[in-house]
């Protein structure tokens, strides 16, 4: 324990949902395994500010290799200009794959972002959607919600490590708020990817810590 948490620092739990637990439609890598640790860490109240964003699709989304004829999950097509991932289908709106995760305390939740719900556009960020067929990438609420809280710090952590995660953490860097990842409760959808996603992390300016040295 050596890094107390400010009261201007918001929690960001992305996407900890049953689509992305092992047994889920996209299964993070042990992703189950840090669903205790997020209900002890929201237990421990150290946060004034908590935010969860909830991956959140109409079934026909076009991130879904169903939605392209002749493509299989995990594909990459050109999209908009920019590469796309094909996922299975997953967090479909009102199935319980896109629920918050039943097995934690929500209580203490302030606000929730849901993402991906346009059709046309895929959304890992919780800060902004990805790139689209307009060029830009429109904000969530999430940015101005945490300014009107005073925020300037935030702690990220959820799945995937490698998606969600990551473009999170990259976009609260660029809008300028002191950034902290809690690496022991994030898990990845493809656990090869580790090693580049720390130092990606490391290179952007995000610190990298361990939960258990919170107080
Ligand atoms: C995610 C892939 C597709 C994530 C969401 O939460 O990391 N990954 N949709
Ligand atoms: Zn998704």
């Amino acid at each position: 324990m050596n890094h107390p948490v400010s009261s201007r620092a918001a929690l960001i739990l992305v996407d900890v949902q049953p689509d992305f637990m092992p047994g889920g439609a996209l299964a993070c890598h042990e992703g189950d395994a840090i669903v205790p640790g997020i209900d002890q860490l929201l237990r421990r109240d150290l946060f004034k500010h908590v935010v969860a964003t909830q991956d959140w699709h109409p079934a026909d989304h076009v991130s879904f290799a169903s939605s392209h004829p002749g493509r299989e999950p995990f594909d990459r097509i050109p999209l908009y200009g920019h590469a796309q991932t094909l996922w299975p289908p997953h967090c479909v709106q009102d199935t319980p794959g896109a629920e918050l995760h039943p097995s934690i305390d929500w209580t203490h939740l302030d606000t929730v972002i849901r993402k991906g719900d346009d059709p046309r556009v895929d959304s890992y960020s919780g800060f902004r959607e990805n790139h689209g067929p307009h060029g830009k990438r429109p904000a969530t609420p999430l940015d101005e919600w945490l300014r009107d809280q005073g925020v300037d710090e935030v702690y990220v952590c959820g799945l995937a490590r490698d998606v969600c995660v990551l473009w999170t953490a990259q976009d609260a860097v660029e809008l300028g708020y002191r950034t902290h990842v809690l690496w022991d409760l994030t898990r990845p959808v493809s656990p090869d990817t580790d090693i580049p996603t720390r130092l990606r992390f490391e290179n952007m300016g995000v610190d990298v810590i361990e939960s258990s040295a919170l107080d």
